[in-house]
This record gives C-alpha cells, structure tokens and sequence, in this order.
C-alpha cells in the first residue's frame, strides 16, 4: 500500500530484527488526544528542616560554623539537625592558614570539615584571596613576582590540602570598591599586581583543583542598579567571555530590616543568565523581620541556577552582629518567626503563588506560554561524522540538550543498518556545532547494542548528570561530570519488567522515549508506545531512581498516529504551567508536534496548540531562510532555561533542538540521513 512508504512509520529507534507493517487504514492526525483524568497529584511533602526543606528542590540551606563552638552541645545539635552546608566563619582565612609564610595551619578549619563529614554536610571554602584577615607579611609585600608567588601557592597549598572535601571555594573575596566607581578596591593584590589579580587567582585555583567549584564573593551587590553590582557583573561576562574559570557568584546578603532590594531576584538571574550558578552566602538581617527573610529565599527559589542559602551563623549571639538578633535562632536556641517564614518560602510552589497573588511579581502571566506558535528554522547544524570505529552512521536522531558550564552539550542517537547507539557533542555556540567533535558513547561503561533517544538532566538532590534512554527497557547512566564521554556508568533499568499496563495496550507497538521530570516531591517517567498511549510512573525525588510504580496512562488518542511517540514534558519558569509535547504524524505523512498544559506532570492535560491547522510545531508553522530542507519537524528537545531534573524552560522565545530530514530522502527507516536543526520561537509575546 502507498501509505507505508508515505508514512514513516517504523519507530526512528528501535531494536532490529522486527519486521513492522502498521497498518494504513488510519487517515488520521486530526484526531484529539483524551486526557486520561489523572489522580490528583500528592500534595507536597513539608519537611520540618532547612535542610531538608531546600533539599526538596535541590539546593542547600547552610551556616556559617565557628570551630570553637562545635563543643557546645545546644549549638551542634541545631548544626545537625538543621543545615546541610557549612563554612568555616574565620578558620580558612589567610591569618589563620598561613599566619607566617609558608607555615600552614589546616587544624581549626579540619576540626570544621571533620564534623561536617561526619554529618553529610557539604563544605564551602571562605576564602582564599581577602584584603581583610590578612597577615601583615603578605600585606607588606611591593614586589609583583612575589606576591603573585605568594598568592599562588597560598591557593595551591590550601585547595590541595581540601581537595575533594569542598564543593565550592570563594576564591577571591570583597574585591570591589563600594561607592558609585564600579572598580576594584584598594588592597595590596590590587595595587601590586593590577587588574588581573583576580584572573590569576581563578586559574590558579582551577589548575590546583579542577573539581571545586570556583566563586566570587561580595557584599553590597545584591541591589541591580549598584555601580558594584554593575561592576562585579562586567567582570563575570568578562570573564564567560574569554574562558576564564568561575562557576559561581556568591552574594552576601547582609541586610538592614528592610531585607533585599526589590530587584535582588533580577540581580540573581542575571547572574546567573551568563552561565553561573548563584549563591546566598552569609544572610543576616537586622532584627530578622519574617517578610524580609521571606522576600530573600524567594528570590532564590525563583532562579534555578540559585543553588542555595547559608545563614552567617546559627543563634543571634553567635552572630558577628549580635547587637542586631539577625539570624533563625535565638540566644537559647529556639526558632525565632523568621525560622518558619524561612522553611514556609523554601518549600517554592506555595510560595511562588503566594508572591504573584500579592502582585510582587508579574512574570507569571507575562511567561504564560501562548496558544499558538511560529517558528524559524536553522539550517542542517549537526550531521553524522562516522569514524573507522562507527562506519555507516547514516542519521544523528533524537537529541537532548542542556546549556551548562558555558557549552552546549547534545546527547543523540546514532542510527545506522546495523543498529543504535549513543553519541555526545558539546560547543559554546550553534556555529560552531557542525565542528563539533563526536564521541560515542559505546566506549563508555554504556557499551554497545541497543540504546536509543537519550534524556540527561543532572539530578541535584545527588549532584549526578543522568542519561534516561531506552534498551528495550527504561534505562539510565549516570556520570559526575557532563563533560567527560568516558565518565558514563553502566546501563541499569528503572523497572523489573515492563509495567502491565503497558503490556495490556502496547499491541504492535513499540516501548520508546522514556522521559523524566521532577517536581519539589516526585519524580515522574513517561513513555509511549506508539500505539496512541502516553504512560506515566511516579516514584518519589527522595527515591529516585528507584521506586517508579504507579504505572497510569497519562494521555491516548484512538488514532495511534496523533499520539505516536517523542514526548517530552516541561516546567514553564515562573508559571504554574506544565508543558507536554508529543510528536504525531501527519496527514501528509510528516512529523510533528502537537501540545497540551497541565499545573503538575502527574495533573491532566489540557490542548494548547494540538491540531494540524494549529500545531505546537509542524512544516506549515515553520519558516525556513537558510532553505526548506526538512518537512518533518521531529523527535528533540527544548533549550531549556537550566539542567537540573526540574526540566525548566522559558516562557519566551522558545527554541527547540529537532531531528528533520531531506524531503527526498527514501530507503529503510534506519537508515535514512536524519539531521539535526534549530527552531526558534518568532511569535514570543515577551
Ligand atoms: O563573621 C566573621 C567575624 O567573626 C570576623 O570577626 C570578621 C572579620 O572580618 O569576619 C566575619 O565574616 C565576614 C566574612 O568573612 C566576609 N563577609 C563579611 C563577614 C562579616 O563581617
């Protein structure tokens, strides 16, 4: 029948052998999906804890620790009990390493870093390069060649004797001046080396410990329009810009009773818009006022990459304001107000809503996605480059892409006659992805045979990038370092078996496209089956990645072809919104998307733009100026707004990562020369 070569309906990556005949009676694509009413999704589990609270969407909640006070068994038992980071308040400055030149002093700040492995918390290092706290032999110092000497090896010696204990390190601290200049202050780095002392710092510390997350850290920067502000900005684009390593900003947040500037949220997402991840470090306010405290952590959950808040101290009186009772805790210990509105607003959700029904916010409608779209199309960006190892890669298919550390980084399937298999790519910029390397993941722990359509989210709660993919099964690597090919762990399966209900409706179907998103509480894996049925399985973000059962029918259409397969489902930033994609085909025997919303990935789908005259994406929503080259808009991914397991995108100018492939093309499905483009959204209402 002329339909089987019109529709190309054998699954883009599935296992060989099969011979598939669909059959062709289905006219079709118009049809609408029916969302199957879902249980209502499980309200969110509270935690009682800081820690735990901020766990729950992936961050940390901190303090500051004083060496000397963790024999005080009332102060320690909130430390444990409550914070899951910790950084020494004075031990690793520079008077207390290396009070005299080359004699180094590691024992306060061990005595710190013991206790905090002994509790699973996680250590920041503060700080290595500081006007302050400085001993007089180093301040002293005019000569350019030793000083840099002397800073260099003070980096080198302290990062090598925590290497592999501490997660972050404020490299330099307080480098800038207060006052309108915009500059740097005054301090021996400064006017013995120049400029470029705070570069050198970062290199040297990347090279001593390549691992360590590397920050700046200041205060009176928290407001956007400071000339501070503006100043440390210039720098860390500066610094993106030309590959200098950092990968963090750290904003002090030591406020008057007013709390933050309104605008500290703008402050934070700019920051972290160049590529870093951003960072409340030493939070005290006067008199701890409970709105002030909640206006902070807000503005943190709002930002992805806002990866967590460290209190300067535990109890007023160990603060170094004390006069002030800045802090959670008061001089007996107990939770002052501030302690609930604090682990009311890191539970995130409830909070956002809260900030947009006082109107503190209008991101959310702006952000609302609209209900019909239109695109522009790239040019073909990444074709298949076979090696001696891997002849006869005919099409690169399925992509999944996250921006990270300044690069973008592509996992997609490789199809070829004899099979699938995994490949990864990365590169700072679209231009430059056709030149990009390839390298195949069968040499990792991955191995070869069949693996196809890749996901990778990096999971915070386990500070561990995933690769969901499919076997046959649902399966996933793992790997600590996104950037490392080799790093990827071998393949293990989220289920036993195939869940029943899949079984019971698969038919002559295919088990594809396994995807995972989580929220606050739960972690969800949808598939489909290219037989109309969209699954879903649930287990808990404490559990992952175990424990998915629960196994329901998220989605179906009678007509197999309008809910086929590729789904993928997002979290709109700053909404309530959930986005489903699934890729259907088409009258016309084409690919494409159609879309629905729902207000959590376990809720019901509701048609956004989901028909063929009114599609999410499909050729006639497309334009094309470098070309029609493809008129199948297929299986890939949105470029989203961060990494992280929350599968978060923009709520404007929408891109999406897409499989398409030359309209002449003919021959097996697995070999034909699948490419990959890029839409972007020209129709964004913001
Ligand atoms: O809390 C610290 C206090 O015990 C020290 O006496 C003081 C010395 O300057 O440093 C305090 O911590 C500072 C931090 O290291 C950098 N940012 C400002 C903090 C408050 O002064």
């Amino acid at each position: 029948m002329s339909w089987l070569h019109q529709f190309p309906t054998r699954r883009n990556a599935r296992p060989l052998g099969g011979t598939v005949l669909l059959v062709a009676t289905a006219l079709l694509a118009t049809g609408t999906a029916t969302a199957v009413p879902a249980a209502e999704p499980a309200a969110d589990v509270r935690a009682t804890t800081l820690g735990a609270q901020a766990a729950q969407s992936g961050r940390y909640f901190g303090t500051a620790v004083a060496a000397g006070k963790l024999g005080d068994t009332a102060y320690a038992n909130i430390l444990n009990r409550e914070f899951n980071m910790v950084t020494p308040e004075n031990e690793l400055k520079w008077d207390t390493t290396e009070r005299s030149r080359g004699s180094f002093d590691f024992a306060p700040a061990d005595r710190i870093a013991s206790h905090a492995a002994s509790h699973g918390q996680r250590l920041r290092g503060h700080t290595l390069v500081w006007h302050s706290q400085l001993p007089g032999w180093v301040s002293s110092i005019t000569d350019a060649n030793t000083l840099r000497s002397v800073m260099n090896n003070h980096i080198t010696t302290v990062m090598n004797h925590y290497k592999g204990k501490i997660h972050s390190w404020d490299v330099v601290n307080e480098a800038f001046a207060d006052g309108g200049s915009g500059t740097h202050r005054a301090s021996v780095f400064q006017n013995v080396l120049g400029d470029g002392f705070i570069e050198q710092a970062f290199r040297t510390a990347r090279t001593a410990d390549p691992a360590a997350k590397l920050c700046y850290n200041d205060y009176n920067i928290e407001n956007w329009s400071a000339a501070k502000t503006q100043g440390v900005y210039r720098m860390v684009r500066d610094f993106k810009a030309r590959g200098v390593p950092i990968d963090c900003v750290g904003f002090q947040a030591h406020f008057g009773t007013g709390g933050p500037p309104s605008n500290f949220q703008t402050t934070l997402s700019s920051f972290a818009a160049l590529g870093v991840d951003v960072q409340i470090t030493e939070l005290d306010i006067a008199q701890a006022p409970s709105a002030a405290y909640t206006n902070t952590v807000r503005a943190c959950m709002n930002v992805s990459r806002c990866t967590g808040i460290t209190v300067w101290g535990i109890r007023d009186s160990d603060s170094w304001r004390s006069g002030e009772n800045p802090l959670l805790f008061d001089g007996n210990g107990n939770k002052k107000a501030a302690f609930q509105a604090t682990l009311t607003a890191l539970g995130g959700s409830s909070a956002t809503v809260a900030a947009r029904t006082a109107g503190t916010r209008s991101a959310a409608s702006a952000a609302a996605l609209p209900g019909s779209f239109s695109w522009s199309s790239s040019g073909s960006l990444i074709a298949p480059k076979p090696d001696s190892a891997h002849p006869g890669i005919a099409g690169i298919k399925d992509p999944s892409v996250v921006h990270y550390n300044g690069r973008y980084h592509v996992f997609a399937s490789t199809a070829s006659a004899s099979g699938y298999n995994l490949v990864y790519l990365n590169f700072t910029d679209w231009s430059q992805a056709g030149s990009a390397t390839h390298h195949y993941l069968d040499r990792s722990a991955i191995g070869t045979g069949y693996r196809a359509a890749p996901q990778v989210f990096y999971y915070a709660p386990q500070r561990l990038w995933y690769l969901v993919y499919q076997t046959g099964n649902a399966s996933f690597s793992t790997n600590p370092d996104i950037s490392d090919p080799n790093g990827w762990s071998a393949p293990r399966h989220f289920y036993s078996a195939m869940p029943d209900i899949i079984r019971q409706n698969i038919g002559n179907g295919y088990w594809v496209d396994m995807w995972v998103i989580c929220d606050s509480s739960n972690c969800y894996l949808f598939s489909s089956d290219d037989n109309g049925h969209l699954y879903r399985s649930q287990t808990t973000v404490g559990q992952f990645p175990g424990g998915f059962t629960n196994t329901v029918i998220a989605a179906q259409d009678s007509n197999r072809y309008a809910l086929f397969e590729a789904a993928n489902v997002y979290k709109v930033q700053d909404s309530n919104q959930y986005l489903l994609l699934v890729e259907a085909i088409g009258s016309d025997g084409k690919r494409w998307f159609r879309s629905w919303t729902a207000n959590s990935p376990g809720g019901s789908w509701t048609a956004l733009a989901a028909s063929e005259s009114n599609p999410f994406a499909r050729a006639n929503n497309v334009t094309f100026p470098a070309g029609a080259w493809t008129r199948d808009i297929s299986h890939g991914e949105m470029i989203r707004a961060g990494y992280d397991q929350t599968l978060t995108i923009p709520g404007c100018r929408l891109q999406y990562l897409y499989q398409g492939l030359d309209p002449g093309a003919t021959g097996d499905y697995n070999t034909l020369p699948w490419r990959l483009g890029l839409l972007t959204q020209t129709n964004s209402p913001c």
